[in-house]
Parts: C-alpha cells; sequence; structure tokens
C-alpha cells in the first residue's frame, strides 16, 4: 500500500469561503480513492478545543493541537484537509515544521474582507462591529495573508469548480513528485 501523507491546510478569513473548498477538496479526493479527514471548526472547537476562545493565546493553542491531530492521522495514512482561519505566519509555520514542510500544502482562500462582510452569512461581523464579539479577525484582530502559499484562491471572482481543480492539481503534483 502507497501511503502519501499530506495536510492540505486552508487558510482565510471567516466567510472566505475556506470550508466551502476544503469540503469540495475533501469530496473529490475521497472520490479518487484517498483515505481522507476534514478537520474544521464543527469537530474541533466543539470537542477537543471546546475550552479554546479566540485570543491570540487561545487561537495558538487551537491550530498546535490540530497541528498534532493532523499529524496522528498522517501517519495513519491519511490525506487531511483542514479549514481554519490560521491568522498567524509563525503558526502556520509551525504546523508545515511539524509534519515536515514536504507535507504541507498552504491554501490561502483569499476573499476581501467587504465581500466578507457583505455576505455575513451567520451575522459575525455584524456582531463584531457592534462589539458584542471582540477580537473577530479582520475587525480587531489581525490576519497575516500567506506570502507564497501553494495555492491562491481569489473565492470572490473564481468558480467554486476552478478554486477546487486548482487545489486538486497541486496535491497531485505533490504526491508524484
Ligand atoms: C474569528 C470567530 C470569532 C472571532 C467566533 N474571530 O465563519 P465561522 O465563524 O464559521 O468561522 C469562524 C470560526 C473561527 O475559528 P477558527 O478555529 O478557524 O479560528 S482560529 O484559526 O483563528 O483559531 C467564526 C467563528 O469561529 N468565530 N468568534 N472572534 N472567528
Amino acid at each position: 500500500l502507497k501511503q502519501s501523507p499530506k495536510l492540505i491546510w486552508f487558510t482565510g478569513l471567516s466567510g472566505s469561503g475556506k470550508s466551502t473548498v476544503a469540503n469540495a477538496v475533501e469530496s473529490q479526493l475521497f472520490e479518487y480513492g484517498y483515505m481522507t479527514y476534514l478537520l474544521d471548526g464543527d469537530n474541533i472547537r466543539t470537542g477537543l478545543n471546546k475550552d479554546l476562545g479566540f485570543s491570540d493565546e487561545d487561537r495558538i493553542e487551537n491550530i498546535r493541537r490540530i497541528a498534532e491531530v493532523a499529524k496522528l492521522m498522517m501517519d495513519a495514512g491519511l490525506l487531511v484537509v483542514s479549514a481554519f482561519i490560521s491568522p498567524f505566519r509563525d503558526e502556520r509555520k509551525m504546523v508545515a515544521d511539524l509534519v515536515g514542510e514536504e507535507n504541507f500544502l498552504e491554501v490561502f482562500v483569499d476573499c476581501p474582507i467587504e465581500v466578507c462582510e457583505q455576505r455575513d452569512v451567520k451575522g459575525l461581523y455584524a456582531k463584531a462591529r457592534k462589539g458584542i464579539i471582540k477580537n473577530f479577525t479582520g475587525i480587531d484582530s489581525p490576519y497575516e495573508a500567506p506570502i507564497k502559499p501553494a495555492v491562491h484562491i481569489h473565492s470572490d471572482k473564481e468558480e467554486l469548480t476552478s478554486s477546487v481543480q486548482k487545489v486538486i492539481q497541486t496535491i497531485s503534483a505533490s504526491i508524484s513528485h
């Protein structure tokens, strides 16, 4: 059995479309016959990390634990897809170092904050503007965009299918090398 563990790490603002693209990528990989797992807020922040909030310190611990979980899943031979804001460059570097740079693919889901705020699917930006939610990424908490991501998606301008294709192509290339 050939194993090619990878961690496909999505990063971007709340409402940028990370989860949408990550879900579609994971489904596609699964269809191709890969053993996959998708880590996101729904299965991590409600369980393992439910003790963590959104201070800088808690976000760093959030990412650290996710990286360790991803590493275990990679040891089991899975292609792991993750979708977290992961706003800090240093922590994303820490993840890459932990799982091995050659196994880490950073996908930047780039969307202007104005567009994310306009969409405001969950009404969180409105709450952040009113000060009901504090430390909201892009409002009163920083987001450090990747400088050289493996894949750069402009989710406000691209079709979902073409974003998915770009990610899949990059994964395929990194597996066959
Ligand atoms: C950012 C927040 C916050 C604050 C709650 N800042 O759009 P969502 O709702 O579904 O995704 C966001 C999610 C971010 O969790 P992550 O684990 O990805 O963040 S990090 O990597 O920074 O640890 C948002 C919701 O949680 N949310 N409060 N203050 N997003």
